[in-house]
């Protein structure tokens, strides 16, 4: 029986991360393979299709106006060039493609352009995933209509810490736009970044807040902080690797149903650390020598990594036959979670 809650409390959350390594990877495993199969990992593939000049001041990024990064802004890029992207992350193997945009938030006209991109990668067979900032309750209606597979927006980290990485928009601002995602329908793809300085308790509580939405994201990704140079949070103290593990096991403990995904930072991550992810319940990567502005590992290694494992990236579907437990009913899953 796997249960679905939305109720977690914090002293719950903290005790499942503090628990004994091995206790909290078997738990995780256990969970992971009644609703996946734990050879299966999905790929997607980013591309910045906007960079740079963003007036936002998240101090983690390249791309912010405030930060004195390297990164070039670009306007948005022509269609012709995001279709030969999208047709190059097809043939290496990644079955969604996700376009991302240094915006506070779209304008309508923009959002067009986005949407006929949209529409184009749909058409070439791929599922699409865009991230644009904040979105209006009309926007994503527009976007769910073009056809969008899933719209990423990130909590980022807990709402006490929130404000020492971020102060341009709220949290609140955030918790509204993913509302508006999931009200029109599209899938929900929301998690945080790890090492920007928080704590143990800050950590539990990005968990809490992502599983006690009214619906689990359908795919949660876990980053490890890229330490980009002229950005505050540069020289940023590391994570103890073990805990970037523990919380993708509690994400996967959490939140059974979604996809976890192994983000940012796998070029700072040996293979055995990833394997432990994969381990810990991570089944969805992002695949490709890019993220937006910085390096991801290339899919050669990435491809000896799993052969090495035994992992095949094309499947990754949830197993049939497993019983849901969802708060005050039980149903058995057929199963399109
Ligand atoms: N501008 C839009 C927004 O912020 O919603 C979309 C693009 S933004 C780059 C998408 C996400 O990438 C951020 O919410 C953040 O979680 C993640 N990110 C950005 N810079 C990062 C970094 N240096 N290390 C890890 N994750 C990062
Ligand atoms: C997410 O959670 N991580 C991706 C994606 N969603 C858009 C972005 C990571 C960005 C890392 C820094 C960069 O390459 O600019
Ligand atoms: Fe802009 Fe997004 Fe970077 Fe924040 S994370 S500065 S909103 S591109």
């Amino acid at each position: 029986m796997i249960e679905i809650r939305n109720d977690w409390k914090i002293e719950e959350v903290k005790e499942l991360l503090g628990q004994p390594f091995n206790d909290l990877l078997f738990q995780a495993q256990m969970i992971h393979r009644k609703v996946f199969n734990p050879n299966e990992v999905q790929v997607s593939t980013l591309l910045s299709i906007k960079t740079g000049a963003c007036p936002e001041d998240c101090s983690y990024c390249s791309q912010s106006a405030r930060n004195d990064t390297s990164t070039e802004p670009e306007r948005l890029l022509p269609l012709d060039d995001v279709l030969k992207s999208a047709k190059e992350a097809k043939e290496t193997g990644a079955t969604r493609f996700c376009m991302g945009a240094a915006w506070r938030n779209p304008t309508d006209k923009s959002l067009d352009r986005v949407i006929e991109m949209i529409e184009a990668v749909r058409d070439m067979g791929m599922e699409t995933c865009v991230t644009l900032g904040m979105l209006t309750e009309k926007q994503t209606q527009r976007l769910k209509e073009a056809g969008l597979d899933y719209y990423n927006h990130n909590l980022d980290t807990s709402p006490e810490f929130y404000g020492e990485v971020i102060t341009t928009r709220s949290y609140q601002d955030r918790l509204d736009t993913l509302k508006y995602v999931r009200n029109a329908g599209i899938n929900v793809c929301s998690g945080g970044i790890l090492g920007m300085g928080e704590t143990n308790h800050d950590r539990a509580r990005l968990l809490q807040q992502l599983a006690n939405l009214p619906k689990h994201p359908e795919s949660v990704p876990i980053n490890d902080l890229v330490q980009v140079e002229g950005t505050p949070l540069e020289g940023t103290e590391k994570l103890d690797p073990f805990d970037f593990i523990r919380m993708v096991a509690a994400a996967r403990i959490m939140m059974p149903l979604s996809y976890v995904r192994l983000s940012a930072g796998r070029t700072e991550m040996n293979d055995e650390m990833q394997a432990l992810c994969f381990f810990a319940g991570a089944n969805s990567m992002f695949y490709g020598e890019r993220l937006l502005t910085t390096d991801n590992p290339d899919e050669n290694h990435d491809q000896k990594l799993f052969s090495r494992l035994g992992i095949d990236m094309e499947k990754a579907k949830p197993q049939q036959g497993f019983t849901v437990k969802e708060s005050d009913k039980t149903e058995s899953c057929g199963c399109s979670a």
